[in-house]
């Protein structure tokens, strides 16, 4: 019996490994790292940053950031018996508007899957004049209804609640600039019919005690809804002499109002330090998209992508995480604020 619930569907058969003997952190690694390769589909060179969700039967699926071989990101689907081999769709997914037309972005990179009721979300960086949040609806995985771009550019990092809150949809999003954006906090944004979007509250900021996040940090997988609060992990990035640096870093919000931090842990969950982590397109990223998790048992499966190059799988658990998380939090300063200040 778990000390902390997650408040969510169960997922018994999500990917896992039991902790080392040796384990450091919350988090530690699957042994036969990483799950997908370089060069996995004929014409792609990369998939990395992607999202999963339980699906049918017992299996899964999933939106992946697909880089062809001119560096060109798009997104295709992938299907998987066990969360660990998957297969990826032959082509990038044919966005629809409303009305049925065809809307594909020119680039599109770093999706979030989010189930809201019976339906998934997508929400991912698209082309909008400059890179912003793309959002699209889906029930099947085969057809996908682009919605309209929740916000003008520049924005990254979009990724919704799985439910409503008070009475309307919640999503975090990181205001950025054109290129690699050398500044940024976590901001929260609702909306009644997931086309009008206000109520706009600053959640997060860079810093938090710590260098690793000192640079900026962007809202990571889905937040899990626990007996604590949401769960959320997301990506710091710390500035050095060589390039920047993206690690794994945690928090909890309340539950009623996701503006209001309750802890934030003043050290990272997880740092590039495995070859894959370190070396590759953009050497020591890690990237979470996404996780799995199972109430009955606590457990969580965290998908990365590590180095731009490959999609990586952590483990960790609802007890773990969140006695780091809270056992690790200094002082919230002026992040404990309704967000208006
Ligand atoms: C960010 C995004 C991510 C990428 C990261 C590290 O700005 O482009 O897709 O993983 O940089 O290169």
């Amino acid at each position: 019996m778990s000390k902390y619930q997650v408040l969510s569907e169960s997922t018994p058969n999500l990917p896992w490994q039991d902790a080392p003997k040796n384990l450091q952190g919350p988090i530690w690694r699957y042994s036969n790292n990483p799950i997908i390769e370089r060069n996995p589909v004929p014409g792609i060179a990369r998939i990395f940053n992607s999202a999963v969700v339980p699906w049918h039967d017992g299996g899964f699926i999933g939106v992946f950031r697909a880089e062809t071989t001119a560096t060109l990101p798009h997104l295709r689907v992938g299907r998987s018996a066990d969360g660990i081999n998957w297969t990826i769709a032959d082509r990038p997914i044919d966005f629809k508007d409303e009305n049925e037309k065809s809307w594909n972005p020119y680039y599109a990179y770093d999706p979030r899957v989010t189930k809201i009721g019976e339906s998934y979300y997508v929400t991912w960086c698209t082309e909008f004049h400059g890179p912003a949040i793309g959002l699209a609806r889906t029930d099947n995985f085969v057809n996908f209804t682009r919605l309209e771009n929740p916000f003008i550019p520049f924005n990254r990092n979009g990724v919704l609640f799985p439910r409503k809150i008070d009475g309307e949809y919640a999503i975090l999003s990181r205001a950025s600039d054109n290129g690699h954006t050398p500044f940024g906090d976590i901001f929260l944004s609702r909306s009644k019919d997931l086309v009008y979007w206000g109520k706009h509250r600053h959640v997060m900021e860079r810093g938090g005690s710590g260098w690793w996040q000192g640079l900026k940090i962007g809202a990571g997988p889905t937040p899990i809804e626990t007996s604590e609060g949401w769960l959320v992990f997301y990506h710091g990035v710390c500035n050095t002499c060589n390039g920047y640096v993206y690690s794994l870093g945690g928090a909890i919000l309340d539950l009623e109002n996701p503006a209001i931090v309750k802890y934030r842990s003043r050290n990272y969950l997880l740092t590039p330090e495995m070859p894959y982590e370190e070396v590759g397109f953009v050497p020591n990223v890690i990237f979470p998209c996404a996780t799995l998790q199972d109430a009955k048992t606590g457990r969580i499966a965290i998908y990365y992508g590590a180095a731009d190059s490959t999609v990586a799988l952590a483990f960790t658990t609802v007890d773990l995480a969140i006695d780091f998380i809270k056992s690790t939090t200094e002082s919230i300063g002026r992040d404990q604020t309704d967000g208006k200040g």
